[in-house]
């Protein structure tokens, strides 16, 4: 990886600000980007990783590819090349524009969206990460080409100052997230393409999401990691520890519960998906010409 320090300039710093999300072109080069996803290939064919990674056969998908391809949580926590992206010196260069302090890392995830895959309904991360006070911040690489063919970014700009929503049952058919929450009035999420190598950051209180990838061919995998500012004083304990850039393992608070939402909010989307799951599974059943 290269060391050159990044910085972005004032402008993509007013746009950040602004509509709570930009993107640096080019961060990574096509070398870089190759080799990455060459690794996470390789992790793929390696098989599960116990509680980060349990990939399927394709004879036991029942017709949904995400189980062959499900997204890797955490590889920072057991792969060394992976910490290593996550704690990439441009990264921390341009977090730290962002942030206006020093940053630490909290999460890192690979999505490899193959096509037919479902795509992951509008949501905005600190509902889940829960960080105070602030918010976090997603460094999303783009390691395909991503567009709205296989399954690119939506984001709905402006809307990280609207706050934490709580979210409502998302479709299944569309999304294998369970949540997903409505986009503000007067506002409208508008495609985010990306070349491989591009670095989208985005505010995590924006909405934001995907859909599916209806190309033929073309996977979208993506490298995606979140971080929270220096200052931060508790976030859910299920990203500790965090890390700051040098390596070093550090904690903050816990903040407990179901977040601002609370527990019952938690239920409502655990019967729901579990009730359109028993749905989906019944129509399967039933023979082709029913339906
Ligand atoms: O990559 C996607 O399709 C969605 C990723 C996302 O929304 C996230 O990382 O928060």
């Amino acid at each position: 990886m290269s060391n050159k320090i990044e910085t972005l300039s004032s402008e993509q710093i007013e746009q950040f600000q602004r509509d709570g999300y930009v993107v640096a072109r080019g961060l990574f080069s096509g070398e870089e980007t190759a080799h990455i996803r060459d690794h996470f290939m390789d992790i793929h064919a390696a098989g599960p990783v116990e509680g980060y990674f349990n990939p399927l056969p394709l004879e036991q998908t029942d017709g949904d590819i995400l189980k062959h391809y499900p997204r890797i949580m955490h590889p920072h926590r057991w792969d060394e090349d992976s910490m290593n992206y996550m704690l990439d010196a441009r990264l921390e260069s341009c977090l730290r524009d962002l942030f206006g302090e020093d940053v630490l890392a909290a999460q890192s995830m690979l999505y490899f969206k193959p096509p037919g895959a479902r795509g992951q309904a509008l949501h905005q991360d600190n509902f889940y990460l829960r960080v105070s006070p602030g918010t976090c911040m997603a460094a999303w690489l783009a390691l395909d080409d991503a567009d709205q063919e296989n399954g690119g970014m939506f984001i709905v700009p402006g809307s990280h100052v609207t706050g934490v929503q709580c979210p409502h049952p998302a479709d299944l058919t569309k999304s294998f997230t369970i949540d997903e929450v409505d986009v503000p009035e007067g506002m409208q999420p508008v495609p985010c393409d990306l070349k491989a190598g591009d670095v989208l950051f985005f505010n995590g209180s924006v909405i934001h999401g995907s859909y599916p990838n209806t190309s033929q061919h073309r996977f979208r995998r993506a490298f995606i990691c979140h971080y929270v500012g220096e200052s931060t004083i508790g976030m859910s304990h299920w990203y500790y520890p965090l890390h700051t850039f040098a390596g070093e393992p550090i904690s903050r608070e816990d903040n407990p519960g179901g977040g601002p939402c609370g527990t019952e909010q938690l239920e409502l989307l655990q019967n729901s998906f579990k009730a359109q799951t028993e749905k989906l599974e019944a129509q399967k059943q039933q023979p082709a010409l029913a339906r």
